[in-house]
């Protein structure tokens, strides 16, 4: 999963970047230069099965974060985006929204950095009418006309104002769109980055904020940069004990994630044997082929069957003889839907 952090410049972009990557990249530089992380997506339940299984490596699912350079808003005269061409490639945004400083206007910075994507999405979609409006007239080829539809029924919406992850496509049409990878269809996390002196006042601004988002596409999160990056380096347990005195929930990373998961319908099954215990991630609804494609082409090439058992039943029963003998283990084909915490063997022959 990719994840990149976006906003102006300025807002707390690295800080969040380095408390959700635990990096440490200079902060306050004004360098607007771009960093790249990959984190593991800590899963208690690999760890349980890895207690069992005892297998030589456990690994984890992996999150990407982009922290992309803040715009300035001067290429809006001309008419263009800056929006980082990169950020085109993320399954979700984080937008960074500076609510510490002295200057902090957060509600005007929401709608402006929204403006801003929507504003990028209606150059890219203007482009690509154009583009096929030419092609359908030289060849007099009807096939790209849908599409053509398609992305005017996207510029009227963009016109009014409005990021494109609110219109509802089939799943056709969802393909057709996906290739222009529209950074308004992509779900958001606005994280308003707040001052430590408002820590207190941390679940009102959430509600205060609320209106911003549509619950379900995206979400809205009130976290302290500065601090989060402060506990980078320190142990678990120090992390804990400082959370607890502030008064503050959780990790920022963790809820990251959580909430991005649930942005994505997300899930994670499992695979343990001898050489690896490991989380994988998928979408919600996969079927058992297409989630043996995600280890690897030649398992789904050559699928016979996923044996399954679910999460709860492999850390009670523990052994593949008293799973066998208590009936848990399920074989399943490939039209078979993964559940959350399945834990799969795929057979396969290739
Ligand atoms: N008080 C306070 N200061 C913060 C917080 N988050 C960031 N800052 C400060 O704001 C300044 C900018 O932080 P950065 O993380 O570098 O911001 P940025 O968005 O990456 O900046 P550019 O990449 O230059 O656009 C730094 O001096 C940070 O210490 C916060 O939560 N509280
Ligand atoms: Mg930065």
């Amino acid at each position: 999963m990719k994840l990149g952090i976006i906003g102006k410049p300025q807002c707390g972009k690295t800080t969040i970047f380095n408390a959700a990557s635990q990096q440490q990249e200079a902060v306050g530089d004004f360098s607007q230069s771009l960093h790249r992380a990959i984190i593991k997506v800590p899963d208690r339940r690999v760890e349980k099965i890895a207690e069992i299984s005892k297998p030589d490596k456990i690994s984890f699912a992996e999150i990407e974060f982009l922290d992309a350079p803040g715009f300035t808003g001067k290429g809006r005269d001309a008419g263009e985006s800056e929006i980082n061409p990169e950020l085109r490639l993320m399954d979700a945004l984080i937008l960074v929204i500076d609510y510490f400083s002295d200057q902090a206007d957060p509600e005007h910075d929401i709608r402006n950095l929204i403006d801003e994507m929507i504003l990028s999405d209606q150059v890219l979609v203007e482009n690509n009418i154009e583009k096929k409006t030419r092609k359908i007239k030289l060849s007099g080829d009807k096939t790209g006309a849908h599409e053509l539809e398609l992305l005017s029924l996207c510029r009227a919406h963009l016109e009014q104002e409005k990021p494109l992850i609110e219109l509802a496509f089939t799943e056709e049409d969802e393909k057709l769109l996906r290739g222009y990878m529209f950074l308004t269809r992509k779900p958001f996390l606005i994280v308003l980055n707040i001052s430590e002196d408002k820590l207190s006042g941390a679940a009102r601004i959430q509600k205060e904020f609320s209106h911003f988002i549509m619950p379900g596409k995206q979400e809205l999160m009130v976290i302290c940069g500065k601090i989060q990056m402060e506990l980078v380096g320190l142990e678990d347990s120090e992390k804990q004990l400082f959370l607890k005195e502030l008064g503050i929930s959780g990790l920022a990373v963790d809820r990251f994630i959580q909430k991005s998961y649930e942005l994505l319908g997300l899930l994670s099954f499992l695979t343990t044997g001898p050489p690896e215990a490991r989380a994988w991630t998928i979408k919600k609804g996969t079927t058992a082929l297409k989630a043996a494609g995600v280890i690897h082409s030649d398992i789904e090439r050559g699928f016979i069957r996923a044996e399954v058992i679910c999460y709860e039943d492999f850390i009670e029963l523990k052994t593949p003889a008293a799973i066998k003998a208590a009936g848990k283990m399920r074989l399943e084909g490939k039209d078979y839907i993964v559940q959350d915490g399945d834990v799969i063997l795929f057979r396969f022959n290739v």
